[in-house]
């Protein structure tokens, strides 16, 4: 049956809230990773995205801050920005609407309670409802090879909840080559002090190790603005002799995270990061010289999303992935699924939610949804002008590629 345009919000509504999600990138562990596993109110509380905006009011030093307990910070992130300010901020919304999803009317006073709420999950219940909640297939994890305190959890066990699936994170390998090339020889691997075919050969058996441990969906590195394919240095060659290889050997795509100027200001840890505009042109070349290999692309600056766009026109071998970071913001949200849409129709991935505790996904996911709704809702309202008719189920194909579709097919699934 053809759908009318008045139809369209509640139809596209119905269809987007129901369906299943694929979150491409996240740093949630499964319930088993005990201190990983993030979750409940004073993990939503001291994300960094809110320290940096308590922090923000200049009533208590980064030092100071990171002095106090979890519960002490959380405190202080709750009398800063929901009591003696309104919680208008994308981060802070967050956590209201994950409250308002569990039936909780949050006040300024009601941070007892909300705790006393979440005492009464226990990490299984818990992981059910927010993967109910938020409709979720499955999350991809962010597993950092170079990470001891996670790697202590690698093995079958890590990987048998399938709600978790691995995604195998080497930034140190490019960002900071030297001291890679020491773990991995502390490690038992060849690799360094220079780079050689041997050291290369070497990192692809580490690679490799690593990954037989937690079966990776893909490879990620998060990289600086001044990121270049084949540029000439210790990094461009780790990306063209192991790297790149290794994924074309098994077969798996490429995440490449770029834009981060990392810690600008030290004192905020996490919270300490910035960003920077990349270069496309440079990606470009990466994909013409790679066709056989497919790159899941995410920039954090918004100044390079319409380029990124153009590149992606250019190449089938670039998938756009997500609105990153401080970009995960309903107006650039809006603004960059609009682009990306009017470029590139349904063949992008337009979100991942980055979630680092459990509960974030309910919001991330809700606060997405909405936005990519309206943007869909528009786009068919202007088709429906032109006389063409849609189905239903046409609707909803356009959106099971949105949310699961494509990054399936990405991941090779
Ligand atoms: O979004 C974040 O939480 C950042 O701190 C980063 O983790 C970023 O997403 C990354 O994966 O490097
Ligand atoms: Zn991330």
């Amino acid at each position: 049956m053809q759908v009318q345009v008045n139809e369209l919000p509640k139809i596209v509504g119905d269809l987007v809230r129901e369906a299943r999600v694929v979150d491409l990138h996240t740093h949630l562990y499964p319930p088993m990773c005990k201190e990983l596993f993030l979750r409940g109110i004073d993990d939503l509380l001291t994300y960094h995205y809110l320290l940096v905006e308590t922090l923000r009011y200049g009533r208590i030093t980064p030092e100071a801050f990171f002095a106090l307990s979890k519960e002490k910070q959380a405190d202080e992130v709750w009398k800063t920005l929901f009591v003696d300010h309104s919680p208008v901020s994308e981060a802070c919304r967050g956590v209201l609407t994950v409250l308002k999803a569990y039936g909780i009317d949050a006040a300024p006073n009601s941070l007892d309670e909300i705790r006393d709420f979440f005492k009464t999950l226990s990490p299984e219940e818990h992981a059910d409802r927010v993967f109910a909640a938020a409709n979720l297939d499955y999350v991809v994890m962010t597993n950092d090879a170079f990470d001891q305190v996670e790697t202590a959890y690698w093995g079958p066990d890590f990987i048998k909840d399938k709600r978790f699936r691995a995604a195998l994170r080497i930034d140190p390998l490019l960002n900071t080559p030297d001291a890679a090339m020491k773990f991995m020889r502390e490690k038992g691997y060849n690799t360094g002090p220079k780079m050689s075919a041997e050291t290369a050969a070497e990192m692809r058996r580490f690679l490799a190790d690593n990954a037989d441990q937690i079966e990776p969906l893909y490879l990620a590195a998060s990289l600086p603005p001044t990121f270049r394919w084949k540029d000439g240095t210790v990094s461009g060659q780790i990306m063209e002799e192991a790297i790149v290889p290794f994924c074309k050997e098994r077969n798996i795509p490429l995440a490449l995270m770029i834009g981060v100027r990392k810690l600008v200001n030290p004192e905020m840890r996490l919270g300490g990061d910035s960003l920077g505009r990349c270069c496309v042109a440079s990606l470009e070349q990466m994909c013409l010289e790679n066709p056989d290999m497919r790159f899941l692309i995410t920039l954090l600056s918004r100044e390079n999303q319409h380029e990124l766009c153009v590149a992606a026109r250019k190449f089938p071998n670039l998938k756009i992935f997500g609105c990153w970071w401080f970009l995960n913001n309903p107006s650039l949200v809006r603004e960059i699924t609009e682009m990306r849409m009017e470029m590139l129709g349904v063949s992008f991935i337009p979100q991942h939610s980055d979630a680092r505790v459990l509960d974030q996904l309910i919001y991330k996911w809700a606060h997405s949804k909405e936005i990519i709704a309206d943007v869909l809702v528009d786009n068919y309202s202007k088709l429906l002008e032109t006389g063409w008719s849609l189905t239903k189920e046409d609707i909803k194909r356009d959106i099971d590629l949105l949310f699961s579709g494509n990054a399936n097919e990405a991941l090779g699934l």
